[in-house]
């Protein structure tokens, strides 16, 4: 069973101290991508990986390209000649804050298109992880991910959805548009509280929050609740899980970590339970790193942050 993520992978430029981008000028050049993210978190965590977007016919388009495989993650990358890979640059203007500015209108990965969805995208159990920032990204994007759906259902994969709402993300049409009627397809549904109230409206607690998400049609809904941990809803059963306790450094990435051990814990067939135990250790460690992804733990991590002993001979 392989986790295939379609998405936009852009190249990040990160603050390597606090304060303003109009000031700060020691910056460390990487990459993000929710999709990607949670690629490669599956892919650490043992599972089989696979990644679908387009870059930039460029250096950046490159290093993702390089360094997704350097991660284990099977690349299906198109590339565009005429557009470049888009960039995102992120500040840190108090500690332990972060602000993400994107430079990505009709970049190349905005361009994907269905000719960029393989049909062989996905075989039988295998799960098909599209994200709202993918939809949001044009009018073809949004139809690229309809059609890798349509060719998950075809096939019987699983689709799993997290709305990842991204504010500043200029948009073809309206998002809770967007996101419904990818939620109305998918089998597994990711989202915080406030991204759950686009969906269905708001809801007074994270059970009806769930409940109510339930309705749409997905037979899993996870709930991500941060630093209070999550809630899960499969076959009428509420499950709920505290988070790993840390001091963030940086909480971006950390949704799509959840994700990445979620998912990488499905692929073994564990129980709900188990995936959320995994979601939320590999939330924390995803905390714990400036990085996107950089700070995705291994399988053999896992056991760290409970750690008593602080020394390892
Ligand atoms: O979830 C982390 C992502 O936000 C980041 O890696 C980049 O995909 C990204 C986005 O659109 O913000």
């Amino acid at each position: 069973m392989t986790v295939v993520a379609v998405g936009e992978s852009l190249g990040l430029l990160r603050a390597e101290e606090s304060g303003s981008l109009a000031t700060v000028d020691r910056l460390r050049l990487t990459f993000g991508g929710a999709e990607s993210n949670v690629a490669i978190g599956v892919s650490r965590l043992g599972g089989s990986a696979r990644w679908i977007g387009r870059v930039g016919r460029d250096v950046i388009g490159d290093r993702i390209v390089r360094e997704l495989r350097a991660e284990g993650v099977e690349v299906h990358a198109g590339i565009d000649a005429d557009r470049p890979t888009a960039l995102m640059l992120k500040e840190s203007p108090v500690p332990a804050m972060s602000r993400v500015l994107y430079y990505r209108g009709d970049s190349a990965g905005s361009r994907l298109g269905p000719a960029d969805i393989p049909a062989g995208l996905v075989q039988a159990n295998d799960v098909l992880h599209v994200s709202g920032i993918t939809a949001s990204l044009s009018a073809s994007a949004e139809k690229a991910v309809h059609h890798a759906i349509d060719i998950a259902r075809a096939n019987d994969a699983l689709v799993s959805f997290d709305v990842n709402h991204r504010a500043t993300l200029r948009r073809h049409r309206a998002a809770a548009d967007i996101y419904r009627e990818v939620a109305q397809r998918a089998d597994i549904i990711f989202a915080g509280l406030d991204e759950a109230s686009l969906l269905t409206g708001a809801a007074a607690t994270a059970e009806a929050t769930a409940r109510e998400l339930g309705r749409i049609g997905a037979g899993q809904i996870v709930v991500k609740l941060g630093a209070d941990g999550c809630l899960a809803l499969e076959g009428g059963e509420l499950h709920a899980r505290s988070a790993v306790p840390v001091d963030p450094v940086d909480t971006v990435g950390a949704g799509d970590a959840f994700v990445a051990g979620y998912l990488a814990e499905l692929q073994l067939g564990g129980s709900m339970d188990a995936r959320l135990a995994t979601a939320v250790t590999a939330g924390a460690f995803a905390c714990l790193s400036t990085g996107d992804w950089e700070g995705l733990p291994r399988r053999g991590d896992l056991d760290l942050l409970g750690a008593v002993d602080p020394v390892m001979r």
